[in-house]
């Protein structure tokens, strides 16, 4: 088999790529694993919406059937997001047996950038992407997250990283690798639920088109490794500090009590945080995805 084989393009990405249109990938291991049903399904159809109204083609990305898929339909939309965490989390190293399986896989961050990759996709929005958790100097636990970002040329906007991770450790990390980190009108990394982290940036940019520009260069040079674009919350829908860091610390002092590891720590803090604050963070973390979503719309419409 050739790599085509192993893709599959939904009518609207195949035509949109054909015509040099505007197209935006978009996630699913935040469909299955990263918030509850149907609040999910509701997200994921959400943000095809905005990309849309924001003249950007949505490409969301998973296996289904050993497939790399890039767009869905609503119903496979609709199945990630009702199966939930019996659909395996597929990062990087999932891939290869995922596809010789002919199995289903909800993509990562990483996974996703493959997949858009080979589609031929430049521009991804997510939410928060993985890091460097915090206690990383025992556990070793880093995101394949970080890695892929100095690997594949995909440009990744994010509401920045959860306080569940270090995230200066996080920074340093993308420094080494020598990944662009980009802050969209602010000079400051965004902490996901809130707007600031206290950890400075390098670069900030106010205008889609400059960070087009960037992009087309880096392909333009065949530059190695993506970008990543973060983008603060909007004012009104962020978060006191003290409730979502203090929720946040009380999830990972149940991780670790519950002696939770690997793939699934993201998954567990995630759904621990959504339980503990009522709801109220799951509210912001949309909210910030959409925000993510068009703003990569607006960027994608510039490349
Ligand atoms: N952070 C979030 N929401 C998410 C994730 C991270 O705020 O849904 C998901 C993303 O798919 C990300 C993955 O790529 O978790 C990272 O998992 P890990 O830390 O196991 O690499
Ligand atoms: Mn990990």
């Amino acid at each position: 088999m050739q790599l085509k084989d192993h893709i599959q393009l939904s009518p609207e990405v195949a035509r949109a790529l054909k015509e040099n249109k505007p197209i935006v990938a978009l996630e699913s291991t935040i469909i299955s694993h990263g918030m509850p049903y149907p609040q999910n399904v509701e997200t994921a159809l959400n943000c095809q919406r905005i990309c849309r109204e924001n003249g950007a083609v949505p490409a969301t990305c998973a296996i289904i059937g050993g497939k790399l898929c890039a767009g869905l339909t609503d119903e496979q939309i609709d199945y990630l997001g009702k199966e939930g965490s019996k659909v395996a989390k597929a990062s990087r190293r999932d891939i290869p047996l995922l596809i010789a399986q002919g199995r289903d896989g909800a993509t990562t961050v990483a996974a996703t950038m493959i997949v858009a990759s080979l589609a031929g996709i430049k521009v991804f929005a997510t939410g928060g992407i993985g890091g460097v958790h915090r206690g990383a100097t025992e556990t070793m636990d880093i995101s394949a997250d970080l890695d892929e970002l100095a690997k594949t040329p995909v440009c990744v906007i994010c509401a920045g990283a959860k306080s569940i991770l270090d995230l200066p450790l996080t920074m340093e990390y993308l420094e080494t690798k020598g990944v662009p980190v980009i802050g969209f009108g602010t000079d400051e990394l965004p902490a996901f639920f809130t707007r600031k982290s206290g950890v400075k940036l390098q670069w900030r940019v106010d205008e889609p088109k400059l960070i087009a520009d960037a992009i087309n260069a880096a392909h333009d040079i065949g530059y190695q490794g993506g970008m990543l674009v973060v983008n603060p919350i909007p004012e009104q829908y962020s978060m006191d500090a003290d409730v979502i860091n203090a929720a946040i610390d009380n999830a990972i002092d149940e991780a670790k009590r519950a002696g939770i590891k690997g793939k699934d720590t993201t998954p567990y803090l995630l759904a621990k945080i959504t339980e503990i604050t009522g709801g109220s963070s799951l509210e912001a973390n949309i909210a910030l995805v959409y925000n993510n979503v068009k703003v990569a719309s607006s960027i994608a419409a510039e490349l």
